[in-house]
């Protein structure tokens, strides 16, 4: 018979989430993910003023903050009919790879680390670094402390099988501090186009209010070389450390080996050629998008909205007692299939494209390292790794893209605001694919929906009972021991949810 494991709150990621799993033989028979709060920003921005979107909506999550401005700003231009000067197209990419540097690097380090590495290792410490001792001296003080949570808000923690190398250990947790540098750094540099984080002030339709001038390009740029070489000599090598150690993780974590990406980072004036293309990968074979063919069901959402609506006619109606749901996502679909979004998406499409070698070599290089197939990237390790890999990439193209900024120009352009209009701004937020559905009647917003990466990820079932891409990538997950379930932890943490956003 099957027992039923229950992990609520699921702990280290954005957001309130359930997960509930079914262990028949010692691995996850079946999954369920509950998403546990409703937000309402959809209704909220009905009847506002089309220009509060963009502040409105970066309230969804103050981790993809510019995710959501982004996606706002672009359904704006789309609706108004306009396209932002180059220095605007600029200081998007600049303003939101900052924001994706910032993601990756906080959840690596400081939600799924823990995942592997061992803390308590640092009582072993004879060095002397300042940070490290304060940390071996607050570990061995918890040890015989009488606190209700002594060692919080490290422990207690899943027990199971973590890092064993002391010397990988420490390494990793002074990374695990300096990571919280790096988070901090790559804020101030965001701030230095969009004025404050989270929740940017400088994002308008038509590109961004701030100024480009020597200075503000200098500051960013230094603080980039400062990002560029702890991705280079901490987050890479640390990535390529845990698969060394966990190298099971290449076969856990398998979902529905489905690929959605809108594109981002956009490299030329009309916003054709991106950093990251869109595309669409259903097993293995690669299409073009088509918008059209997204949908949300809700037979086991909590809500009581028709089932299957298109987002330009969708709506949110919350149930909050509707029988047989158990989340408040809403259940995304393309072609009404289930789609995996984010980092590992995003670079399987260019993989799949085959028309970057030098990304395609990254990944061949990681692959062989590890007697690898591309397949198994598919996996807890993969979406790590994809994670990494993306960082570099993205903080390397954001050098490229200083330097094409022309100082003294302008950045945004005017535009006038019609009395009915309809626009979609489709990106890419940190974690994965992100879509703003806007109508304007009579010169408000008559209808708002969001679409948003992790209610990709972390989606209940649809109407046909196919579970959503979390559910599918537990389903087949060892668990030596029911009381620690730290596996299927791991595999949920591989996916960065965000369940702040995925509820928005
Ligand atoms: Ni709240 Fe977000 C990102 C968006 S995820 S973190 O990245 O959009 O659903």
């Amino acid at each position: 018979m099957a027992k039923t494991i229950k992990i609520d709150p699921i702990s280290r990621i954005e957001g309130h989430l359930a997960i509930r799993v079914e262990i028949e033989a010692n691995r996850v028979s079946k999954a369920f993910s509950s998403g546990e709060m409703f937000r309402g920003f959809e209704t909220i921005l009905a009847g506002r003023h089309p220009l509060d979107a963009q502040q409105i909506t970066q309230r969804i999550c103050g981790v993809c903050p510019i995710g959501h401005g982004m996606a706002s700003i672009l359904a704006q231009d789309a609706a108004y009919g306009i396209t932002p000067p180059d220095n605007g197209r600029l200081l998007r990419n600049l303003i939101l790879g900052a924001n994706y540097i910032q993601s990756h690097i906080t959840h690596f380090y400081l939600l799924s680390a823990l995942d592997f590495v061992d803390l308590k290792a640092v009582a072993q410490y004879q060095g002397n670094d300042p940070q490290l001792l304060d940390i071996k001296r607050w570990i061995q003080s918890q040890v015989t402390s009488k606190a209700n949570f002594p060692g919080a808000p490290f422990l207690p923690r899943y027990e199971g099988k973590y890092l064993g190398s002391s010397e990988l250990n420490i390494l990793a947790i002074k990374h695990y501090l300096e990571a919280l540098e790096m988070r901090a750094l790559a804020h101030k540099m965001a701030a230095i186009f969009c004025g404050k984080i989270p929740h940017a002030a400088t994002l308008v339709p038509g590109g961004v209010t701030e100024k480009v001038t020597a200075l503000n390009i200098a500051a960013y740029k230094s603080m980039l070389q400062r990002l560029q070489e702890f991705i280079n000599s901490a987050y890479l090598p640390d990535v390529i450390g845990v698969a060394g150690a966990f190298p099971e993780y290449f076969d856990m974590g398998k979902g529905c080996g489905n690929y959605l990406v809108y594109g981002v980072f956009p490299e030329s004036a009309d916003g054709s050629k991106k950093l990251f293309p869109a595309g669409v990968a259903t097993s293995g074979k690669l299409t073009a998008l088509e918008v059209d063919k997204i949908t949300e069901d809700v037979m086991y959402s909590l809500y009581s909205s028709p089932s299957g609506l298109r987002p330009d006619e969708g709506q949110t109606n919350p149930s909050p007692r509707k029988n047989g749901a158990y989340s408040w996502l809403k259940a995304p679909r393309y072609k009404q299939t289930v789609m995996e979004v984010g980092p590992l998406a995003r670079l399987m499409i260019i993989y799949l494209q085959g028309d970057r070698p030098p990304v395609n070599k990254m990944i061949d290089d990681l692959l062989q390292q590890f007697n690898r197939k591309p397949g198994d990237l598919n996996s807890v390790l993969g979406r790590h790794a994809a994670r990494a890999i993306e960082c570099k990439i993205v903080a390397d193209s954001c050098a490229a893209w200083l330097e094409q900024l022309l100082p003294d120009k302008p950045a945004f352009l005017d535009f006038a605001i019609p009395a009915r209009a309809k626009g979609v701004g489709l990106t890419e937020a940190a974690r994965g694919a992100l879509g703003h559905w806007l109508e304007i009647s009579d010169h408000k917003i008559s209808r708002y929906q969001c679409i948003v990466p992790t209610t990709w990820n972390c989606s209940p079932r649809d109407d046909k009972g196919n579970p959503g891409a979390i559910e599918q990538a537990l389903v087949g997950t060892p668990i030596a021991d029911d009381a620690n379930p730290l596996e299927a932890a791991r595999v949920v943490r591989s996916f960065d949810p965000c369940i702040a956003c995925a509820v928005h």
